[in-house]
């Protein structure tokens, strides 16, 4: 089914346009959206909105969120998976308090479809409707997210995130000392996490503050409910992953031994304190979500005020799904191929078995940087030439590096050069394909941003 169409074919533009098409407007999921000099979201990603690989029970992304959703299941919270990845830049970033300079909001980091409407960058984009809306004490929302992003194994311009939150309202208890007993309470009906070692670091009170709406006692047990809450999803997961490894015959010395897990401060724009959590996993510390409690300013924003106190994070799937199941590269993850499809069923996790691999053909980018008339060298952002690489070379294109960079001593020229690996995950690439797409590729980084290659 084509979800997303393109009303006009792109055309090559000129170094200092941001924008890639001169369509009048683009539509998404049904809706049409007019175009303006913020507009950046690719032909390439826009085909991939709409794909919903989190709802396909039998994709590791939607085995994975089952597996976090099922563990919480009947303790108060509602699963919401629906909501449309095209979100206002109020939703995305005002309505959360990110500064009007963040660099989130750049074009270089997020793909707008407009000066207005952006393909969500977190889940957290939500997190207001739902703190409005909501009948139960918690959520969960799981959905895809966009952000331009380098290419490599681990960065795909597209991942999912699920968001989980919890609220207490102060005016639903006759005291504070009640509303204190119920956080106590529900922490106590928290499951608790088994065979892990925790490392807290607590917070630091001037960098990474409680709010002065909530009380030390409220801050102090909304964030172990928080956190215990985050370990339980982090060690059901990845105690499953041993007992699957395990079951495949792995004897590595890791599987017998406790999973080691850290909190580290951490600061958005719309939690204080904030905390994220990394977990060792074969030799280094992988950061799995963001989190914290939930600042009153996103309260008042959904309506609700200083009368209501909580906790949010944010999780990437991708990175744990690719852990679980073993999986190599990123990209798999959005193969139709069988071979690859056909590995994985709803509810289990198993290890992924290559099928074949595949020879890479690398290929390099080199060129002079543009000279401004002050004589100021243009720099080019490498999220402008990995889009350029996406746009032809769409999944073939496996990673980029930027492996030299150099200013000429007598004339200040600087040089850069990019590598290129093409590989597919499903077939053989032939050189005259593999010449085609990075001569276009090379042609467009001219035409656009007016390098000059060597
Ligand atoms: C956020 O996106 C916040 N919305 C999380 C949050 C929610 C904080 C609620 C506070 C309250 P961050 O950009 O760090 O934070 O991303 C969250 C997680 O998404 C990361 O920990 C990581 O697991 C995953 N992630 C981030 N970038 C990528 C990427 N390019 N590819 C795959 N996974 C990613
Ligand atoms: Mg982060």
């Amino acid at each position: 089914m084509l979800l997303v169409h393109r009303i006009i074919p792109r055309i090559p533009l000129r170094l200092s346009q941001r924008f890639i098409s001169s369509a009048p407007a683009i539509s998404v999921l049904g809706q049409t959206f007019k175009t303006d000099s913020w507009t950046n979201a690719t032909p390439q990603i826009l085909n991939l909105v709409g794909r919903d690989l989190y709802k396909d029970p039998n994709h590791p992304v939607g085995i994975l969120k089952s597996l976090v959703e099922n563990r919480f299941n009947g303790l108060d919270y509602t699963f919401y998976d629906d909501f449309n990845p095209v979100v206002s830049t109020y939703e995305n970033f005002d309505v959360l308090g990110f500064p009007a300079d963040h660099p989130g909001r750049s074009v270089h980091d997020s793909y707008y479809l407009n000066s207005k409407y952006l393909l969500r960058t977190h889940t957290s984009a939500h997190e207001h409707q739902c703190f409005k809306r909501c009948h139960t004490p918690g959520y969960f929302i799981t959905g895809d997210v966009y952000r331009r992003d380098e290419i490599d194994r681990t960065h795909y311009p597209v991942f999912h995130q699920m968001e989980g939150a919890r609220q207490w309202v102060r005016s639903d208890y006759k005291s504070n000392e009640e509303l204190l007993e119920k956080i106590q309470a529900d922490l106590d009906a928290t499951p608790k996490s088994s065979g892990i070692i925790v490392t807290d670091v607590g917070h630091d009170p001037v960098e990474n503050p409680k709010q002065d709406y909530m009380s030390e006692r409220e801050t102090d047990l909304i964030g172990q409910h928080l956190k215990r809450t985050i370990e339980v999803v982090v060690s059901e997961v990845f105690n499953a992953a041993k007992i699957a490894a395990k079951e495949a015959g792995s004897k590595e010395e890791y599987l017998n031994e406790p999973l080691k897990i850290r909190w580290v401060e951490a600061y958005f724009p719309w939690t204080s304190p904030s905390w994220e959590i990394e977990v060792w996993w074969k030799g280094e510390w992988l950061e799995c979500c963001g989190c914290g409690l939930v600042r009153e300013q996103v309260f008042k924003n959904s309506g609700k005020g200083s009368d209501t106190i909580g906790w949010a994070f944010g999780i990437g799937l991708d990175r744990i799904a690719m852990l679980l199941f073993d999986i190599p590269d990123i990209r798999l993850f959005w193969t139709q191929d069988a071979r690859f499809r056909d590995q994985f069923r709803e509810g289990k996790i198993s290890l992924f078995s290559p099928y074949s691999k595949y020879p890479g053909s690398i290929r390099d980018i080199s060129f002079w940087l543009p000279k401004e008339s002050d004589g100021e060298f243009k720099e080019l952002h490498a999220n402008d030439l990995m889009e350029a690489v996406r746009a032809n070379a769409g999944d073939l294109a496996e990673s980029v590096k930027l492996i030299d960079e150099f200013v000429h001593p007598k004339t200040g020229r600087k040089s850069q050069c990019y590598r290129v690996n093409y590989q597919s995950m499903d077939r053989n690439v032939t050189n005259e394909e593999v010449n085609r797409v990075h001569d276009k590729t090379r042609e467009e980084l001219v035409e656009k941003f007016g390098l000059e290659l060597r």
